[in-house]
């Protein structure tokens, strides 16, 4: 009985050592083909757009060249997919993308029926509204009725409905998927008000409104949008590795590393240093990377705060609720040990 049932415990393990084997990690394959492949915003200033001579510049950006930093030690290894708001699941679902880096909102769906996996939070978000000054509206209360520009396949459009339905008003939706044309749309008056996270909302009237002085941002935030980097379920090594290497922007900055200093600093005899630049320890072994590989990170593409200083600073934008915890935010990373 005992020697039955082990060869069938045999057989069955022989049976799935096949497909184990056949079935290539994620590091595996971004490594053999030499380059990470990241979906980005097809142009939004501050978090993922290519400047005048092409190269895409942002905070999403830097995500993914962070994550090819640690995977590389090389921060140039990585290849971007614009995608709007419509495409970006499928995109990483169907392996287009390796990581998904886009202004995306962490959900229970995505999270869960999606198949897909958020690997952290790198900017805390909230939804708003925006309107032209020439309106006089104060308040979102007082937008019943209006025509209001949205892109679908957002959580945004989910929103929109939930707050007008939660205040008692109604609202003509214009849904237009692409960028360029809702913000056309919104800025020849097609539409009263256009509604995004508010990041969307600064940015978009920093780069794109003729005079963006015509513009106001009402107070209203309506929801919560934790935006952040996204993986395929199924391969927990290249969520870890995208997660902590969000983590380890945080915990730079934190530790006071930055990608100035780093080179110095990495002698310091303070251990939660030795260990983020892989002096000691092996987290970066332990993680199937080099144990450079938060020290790369850094060196290349900088912390949290130079990354948000260097790309949404310039567009107004203040740290807020996205300040470390220990300057009174809500960034925080566990501990890299
Ligand atoms: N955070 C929201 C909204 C994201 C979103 O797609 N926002 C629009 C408006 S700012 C956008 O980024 N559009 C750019 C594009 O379609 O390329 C979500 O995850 O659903």
């Amino acid at each position: 009985m005992r020697t039955i049932m082990l060869a069938a415990a045999a057989s069955l393990a022989l049976a799935a050592a096949p497909d184990r084997a056949a079935a290539q990690t994620m590091l595996a394959a971004v490594k053999a083909k030499g380059y990470v492949q990241c979906g980005v915003n097809t142009g939004l200033a501050g978090f993922s757009q290519p400047d005048s001579r092409g190269q895409w510049k942002g905070i999403d950006v830097d995500l993914c060249r962070a994550v090819a930093a640690a995977v590389f030690g090389d921060a140039s290894k990585v290849r971007f997919t614009p995608l709007t708001a419509q495409q970006r699941f499928t995109a990483l679902q169907s392996g287009e993308v390796d990581v998904l880096s886009r202004n995306t909102t962490w959900t229970a769906t995505r999270d869960s029926s999606l198949g897909l996996n958020f690997a952290g939070v790198i900017y805390y978000d909230g939804q708003g509204f925006m309107v032209p000054r020439k309106l006089g509206v104060k308040s979102a209360k007082q937008l019943n009725g209006a025509t209001v520009c949205v892109q679908p396949g957002t959580t945004t459009e989910l929103n929109l409905a939930d707050y007008f339905r939660a205040n008692g008003m109604t609202f003509k939706p214009v849904v237009i998927e692409k960028l360029e044309e809702v913000l056309n749309a919104y800025f020849a008056g097609r539409c009263d008000v256009y509604t995004t996270d508010v990041s969307g909302l600064v940015a978009v009237r920093a780069s794109r409104a003729p005079n963006p002085a015509d513009h106001v941002i009402l107070p209203e935030v309506i929801s919560k949008e934790p935006l952040g980097p996204v993986v395929r379920h199924g391969d927990d090594q290249w969520f870890d590795i995208v997660k902590w290497t969000l983590f380890a922007l945080l915990e730079a900055e934190e530790l006071g590393l930055s990608s100035k200093t780093i080179e110095q600093n990495a002698s310091s005899a303070n251990p939660s240093i030795q260990r983020f630049v892989g002096a000691t320890g092996d987290i970066g072994k332990m993680l199937g990377l080099d144990n450079r590989w938060a020290f790369n990170v850094v060196r290349l593409v900088g912390n949290y705060g130079e990354i948000f200083d260097a790309n949404l600073k310039p567009l107004g934008f203040d740290r807020g609720i996205n300040n470390l915890w220990t300057n009174g935010g809500l960034m925080y990373a566990p501990p890299i040990r």
